[in-house]
Protein backbone atom coordinates (compact mmCIF):
# COMPACT_ATOMS: atom_id res chain seq x y z
CA UNK A 1 0.00 0.00 0.00
CA UNK A 2 1.09 3.13 -0.47
CA UNK A 3 0.06 6.92 0.30
CA UNK A 4 -0.47 9.08 -2.91
CA UNK A 5 0.19 12.84 -3.26
CA UNK A 6 -3.03 15.24 -3.17
CA UNK A 7 -2.72 18.10 -5.26
CA UNK A 8 -3.59 21.68 -4.11
CA UNK A 9 -5.77 23.78 -5.81
CA UNK A 10 -5.27 26.14 -8.04
CA UNK A 11 -2.86 24.13 -9.41
CA UNK A 12 -3.73 23.45 -13.19
CA UNK A 13 -3.69 19.57 -13.25
CA UNK A 14 -7.05 19.97 -11.17
CA UNK A 15 -8.56 21.27 -14.22
CA UNK A 16 -7.47 18.17 -16.54
CA UNK A 17 -10.55 15.70 -17.86
CA UNK A 18 -10.29 12.14 -16.86
CA UNK A 19 -10.59 9.20 -19.34
CA UNK A 20 -12.58 6.24 -19.00
CA UNK A 21 -10.89 3.36 -17.28
CA UNK A 22 -10.92 0.39 -20.15
CA UNK A 23 -8.36 -2.12 -18.46
CA UNK A 24 -9.78 -3.78 -15.39
CA UNK A 25 -6.35 -5.89 -13.79
CA UNK A 26 -4.60 -5.87 -11.16
CA UNK A 27 -2.83 -2.21 -11.49
CA UNK A 28 -5.97 -0.41 -10.83
CA UNK A 29 -6.88 -2.44 -7.82
CA UNK A 30 -3.85 -1.56 -6.61
CA UNK A 31 -4.48 1.96 -7.43
CA UNK A 32 -8.07 1.78 -6.17
CA UNK A 33 -6.54 0.93 -2.85
CA UNK A 34 -3.86 3.62 -2.49
CA UNK A 35 -6.85 6.11 -3.03
CA UNK A 36 -8.98 4.73 -0.29
CA UNK A 37 -6.07 4.47 1.96
CA UNK A 38 -4.80 8.03 1.08
CA UNK A 39 -8.53 9.58 1.66
CA UNK A 40 -8.82 7.71 5.22
CA UNK A 41 -5.33 8.75 6.31
CA UNK A 42 -6.30 12.33 5.28
CA UNK A 43 -9.72 11.89 6.90
CA UNK A 44 -11.61 12.58 4.16
CA UNK A 45 -15.06 11.07 2.81
CA UNK A 46 -14.03 10.87 -0.85
CA UNK A 47 -11.26 11.30 -3.57
CA UNK A 48 -11.30 11.44 -7.28
CA UNK A 49 -8.34 10.16 -9.38
CA UNK A 50 -7.51 13.38 -10.65
CA UNK A 51 -6.65 14.80 -7.19
CA UNK A 52 -3.48 12.19 -7.10
CA UNK A 53 -2.88 13.29 -10.78
CA UNK A 54 -4.64 10.20 -12.49
CA UNK A 55 -6.60 11.43 -14.95
CA UNK A 56 -8.85 8.46 -15.12
CA UNK A 57 -12.54 8.37 -14.14
CA UNK A 58 -12.02 6.65 -10.79
CA UNK A 59 -14.00 7.73 -7.20
CA UNK A 60 -13.37 6.35 -4.02
CA UNK A 61 -15.70 7.26 -1.17
CA UNK A 62 -16.87 6.24 2.41
CA UNK A 63 -19.42 8.28 4.52
CA UNK A 64 -19.88 5.97 7.12
CA UNK A 65 -18.54 6.61 10.24
CA UNK A 66 -16.91 3.77 11.21
CA UNK A 67 -14.84 4.04 7.85
CA UNK A 68 -15.92 0.74 6.64
CA UNK A 69 -17.87 1.15 3.69
CA UNK A 70 -16.29 2.04 0.62
CA UNK A 71 -17.87 2.69 -2.52
CA UNK A 72 -15.49 2.68 -5.77
CA UNK A 73 -17.17 3.83 -8.50
CA UNK A 74 -15.43 3.50 -12.05
CA UNK A 75 -16.78 5.21 -14.88
CA UNK A 76 -19.84 6.51 -13.04
CA UNK A 77 -21.96 8.96 -15.51
CA UNK A 78 -25.39 11.00 -13.93
CA UNK A 79 -28.61 9.22 -15.32
CA UNK A 80 -31.23 10.78 -13.36
CA UNK A 81 -31.67 13.88 -10.67
CA UNK A 82 -33.74 15.69 -9.10
CA UNK A 83 -34.59 18.61 -6.36
CA UNK A 84 -31.50 21.02 -4.75
CA UNK A 85 -29.85 20.87 -1.34
CA UNK A 86 -27.42 22.87 0.38
CA UNK A 87 -24.44 21.49 1.93
CA UNK A 88 -21.21 23.02 3.63
CA UNK A 89 -18.48 21.70 1.27
CA UNK A 90 -14.84 21.16 1.45
CA UNK A 91 -12.36 18.64 -0.53
CA UNK A 92 -8.94 17.29 0.62
CA UNK A 93 -7.44 19.38 -2.21
CA UNK A 94 -8.37 22.35 -0.36
CA UNK A 95 -7.59 22.08 2.61
CA UNK A 96 -9.40 24.24 5.79
CA UNK A 97 -12.09 25.89 3.67
CA UNK A 98 -15.75 24.87 4.12
CA UNK A 99 -18.44 26.47 1.69
CA UNK A 100 -22.06 26.38 1.04
CA UNK A 101 -22.76 24.83 -2.46
CA UNK A 102 -25.80 24.11 -3.94
CA UNK A 103 -26.68 20.79 -5.74
CA UNK A 104 -28.94 18.25 -6.87
CA UNK A 105 -30.81 16.55 -3.89
CA UNK A 106 -31.16 13.24 -5.35
CA UNK A 107 -29.28 11.82 -8.18
CA UNK A 108 -29.02 8.37 -9.96
CA UNK A 109 -25.92 7.07 -11.21
CA UNK A 110 -24.59 4.10 -13.52
CA UNK A 111 -21.07 2.68 -12.80
CA UNK A 112 -18.78 -0.24 -12.44
CA UNK A 113 -17.27 -1.69 -9.54
CA UNK A 114 -13.66 -2.70 -9.36
CA UNK A 115 -13.96 -5.73 -11.53
CA UNK A 116 -15.70 -4.16 -13.99
CA UNK A 117 -19.53 -5.25 -13.05
CA UNK A 118 -21.88 -2.68 -13.77
CA UNK A 119 -24.15 -1.35 -11.15
CA UNK A 120 -26.31 1.56 -10.22
CA UNK A 121 -26.78 3.94 -7.61
CA UNK A 122 -29.55 6.34 -6.24
CA UNK A 123 -28.66 8.63 -3.50
CA UNK A 124 -30.08 11.33 -1.49
CA UNK A 125 -28.33 13.97 1.28
CA UNK A 126 -24.44 13.54 1.79
CA UNK A 127 -24.19 10.71 -0.22
CA UNK A 128 -25.56 12.53 -3.31
CA UNK A 129 -23.60 15.27 -2.63
CA UNK A 130 -20.16 13.56 -2.54
CA UNK A 131 -20.75 11.92 -5.24
CA UNK A 132 -21.44 15.20 -7.33
CA UNK A 133 -18.47 16.91 -5.65
CA UNK A 134 -16.05 14.00 -6.56
CA UNK A 135 -17.89 13.55 -10.68
CA UNK A 136 -16.90 17.25 -11.07
CA UNK A 137 -13.12 16.52 -10.32
CA UNK A 138 -13.29 13.97 -12.91
CA UNK A 139 -14.04 16.97 -15.69
CA UNK A 140 -11.58 19.62 -14.03
CA UNK A 141 -13.86 20.93 -11.44
CA UNK A 142 -12.93 22.02 -8.51
CA UNK A 143 -15.94 23.04 -6.07
CA UNK A 144 -14.72 26.74 -5.13
CA UNK A 145 -15.45 27.69 -8.86
CA UNK A 146 -19.05 27.22 -7.79
CA UNK A 147 -18.47 30.28 -5.33
CA UNK A 148 -17.98 33.86 -6.13
CA UNK A 149 -14.98 35.38 -7.61
CA UNK A 150 -14.28 37.33 -4.51
CA UNK A 151 -14.46 33.75 -2.11
CA UNK A 152 -12.05 32.33 -5.02
CA UNK A 153 -9.62 35.17 -4.81
CA UNK A 154 -9.41 34.81 -1.13
CA UNK A 155 -9.00 30.79 -1.04
CA UNK A 156 -6.60 31.26 -3.43
CA UNK A 157 -4.70 33.53 -1.25
CA UNK A 158 -4.59 31.75 1.73
CA UNK A 159 -3.79 28.87 0.26
CA UNK A 160 -1.10 29.91 -1.30
CA UNK A 161 0.45 31.07 1.87
CA UNK A 162 -0.18 28.25 3.39
CA UNK A 163 1.54 26.09 0.71
CA UNK A 164 4.75 28.61 1.10
CA UNK A 165 4.75 28.61 5.07
CA UNK A 166 4.86 24.93 5.15
C1 LIG B 1 -16.07 16.04 -0.68
O1 LIG B 1 -14.17 16.12 0.70
C2 LIG B 1 -17.16 16.50 0.23
O2 LIG B 1 -10.36 20.96 4.37
C3 LIG B 1 -15.00 15.23 0.00
O3 LIG B 1 -8.92 20.18 6.48
C4 LIG B 1 -16.88 17.16 1.43
O4 LIG B 1 -13.38 14.53 2.04
C5 LIG B 1 -18.45 16.31 -0.11
C6 LIG B 1 -11.20 17.43 4.37
C7 LIG B 1 -17.91 17.60 2.25
C8 LIG B 1 -19.47 16.72 0.72
C9 LIG B 1 -19.22 17.36 1.89
C10 LIG B 1 -11.15 18.75 4.01
C11 LIG B 1 -10.45 17.00 5.45
C12 LIG B 1 -11.99 16.44 3.62
C13 LIG B 1 -10.39 19.66 4.72
C14 LIG B 1 -13.42 15.69 1.75
C15 LIG B 1 -9.65 19.23 5.80
C16 LIG B 1 -9.67 17.90 6.17
C17 LIG B 1 -12.69 16.73 2.50
CO1 LIG C 1 -12.75 17.50 -3.74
Amino acid sequence: MALLNILKYPDPRLHKVAEPVTCFNEELSSLIRNMAETMYESKGIGLAATQVDIHQRIIVIDISEEKNSLITLVNPTLKNYSGLQEYDEGCLSVPGFFETVKRYDLVSIDYQDEHGQAKSLTADGLLSVCIQHEMDHLVGKVFVEKLSQLKQQRIKKKISKLLRSG
